[in-house]
């Protein structure tokens, strides 16, 4: 049945998706002209567009897909390039039917290449404002911090003056924790997640994608994070499980994230339906949609073909993520 007009209709929210995973191998291309940057001449993958995009179908692993991801994003360079991105993400995401969304940056990996913090926060931000203008799409910037560079330095990025600025004056208003997972596990990161809550921010970090449950397990007691990204690990503790459906904690999950990264063999293999009958609330995110093969309505319809769900079904799963959402109460009783 062609359940793709119904999905797109729901009022949907998504909370997983790094603005820098939003760079087509095109717009890659097209940036790196512009901006002078050389692309690796050692990797027949960067011959063209077309190779590159191939390149991204064969991943075979979170790791793999990484590397290509950080020297991506090394041909954003101005403010507009920043903007530019977000804007193209917006627009995607309102095609398909995306309200309100959470979208996450990495500003180490730009730092680490001599672009300020304000030249990536204001370009995104201004697309932010003309996605609630233009499109009425509400969002929320969260900074991620990453987890292979030592925490010491996460911590220090967190302190920067113009750092903290964007957090005080609402610009930026949360904080994750991304890139490569299973050596770098979350209590590492205790200082940074207790200076940002003191810091009055919303918290969140990547847990139990490629590593085992009890990285979720550590990121809710050590961190105190408030969602769980990815987390399909989960199922793999029963306790677990229970305790983070008791508590209503949600999973940003991110199917076809999963299949391209060989977390899961097939979408099928994605918990969904376990996470439905034990009451975990989990939302339906695209990840990094340019490298992954699909926006937000793609996992959608993934979902759908994979696990057949009913339209009671889909309209809780909506609903737990507008609950989940991070927006104004009068913000979510739009959307409810
Ligand atoms: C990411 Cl899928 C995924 N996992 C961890 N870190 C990331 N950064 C961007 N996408
Ligand atoms: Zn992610």
């Amino acid at each position: 049945s062609d359940f793709q007009p119904f999905l797109r209709a729901l009022p949907k929210c998504e909370h997983h998706m790094h603005l820098e995973g939003a760079l087509s191998p095109e717009v890659l291309f097209k940036l790196a002209a512009k901006n002078n940057i050389t692309l690796p001449q050692d990797d027949s993958a960067f011959a063209s567009p077309e190779s590159l995009l191939a390149r991204y179908r064969r991943f075979t692993s979170l790791d793999d897909f990484l590397h290509y991801y950080y020297i991506g994003m090394s041909a954003l360079i101005t403010s507009t390039d920043f903007e530019d991105l977000a804007w193209d993400y917006f627009q995607h995401a309102s095609s398909d039917g995306v309200c309100h969304s959470e979208v996450f940056f990495d500003p180490q990996a730009h730092l680490s290449r001599g672009i300020s913090y304000e030249t990536v926060v204001s370009g995104f931000s201004r697309a932010c404002k003309r996605a609630e203008n233009e499109l009425g799409v509400s969002s929320m910037l969260i900074s991620c911090f990453l987890r292979h560079l030592p925490a010491k330095d996460c911590l220090s990025v967190f302190e920067q003056e113009d750092v903290q600025k964007r957090y005080a004056d609402g610009t930026v208003q949360g904080v994750g924790l991304d890139s490569s997972e299973l050596a770098f596990p979350p209590e590492n990161f205790v200082d940074l997640y207790s200076r940002a809550k003191e810091c009055g921010l919303k918290l969140t970090a990547h847990a139990g994608e490629e590593a085992p449950a009890s990285y979720i397990a550590t990121a809710l007691k050590e961190l105190k994070v408030q969602r769980i990204d990815h987390g399909i690990k989960l199922v793999e503790d029963v306790e677990l499980m229970e305790r983070v459906a008791k508590e209503g904690t949600m999973l940003t999950v991110c199917p076809l994230s999963n299949v391209v990264l060989r977390c899961v063999d097939t979408i099928r293999d994605v918990p969904v339906r376990k996470l439905l009958d034990k009451g975990v609330k989990f939302s339906i995110n695209s990840d990094d949609p340019a490298y992954f093969g699909g926006y937000c309505l793609d996992n959608y319809v993934a979902v759908q073909e994979a696990f057949g769900l009913s339209v009671a079904e889909w309209e809780s799963i909506v609903r737990a993520g507008i609950e989940g959402s991070w927006c104004g109460d009068e913000r979510k009783g739009e959307l409810l």
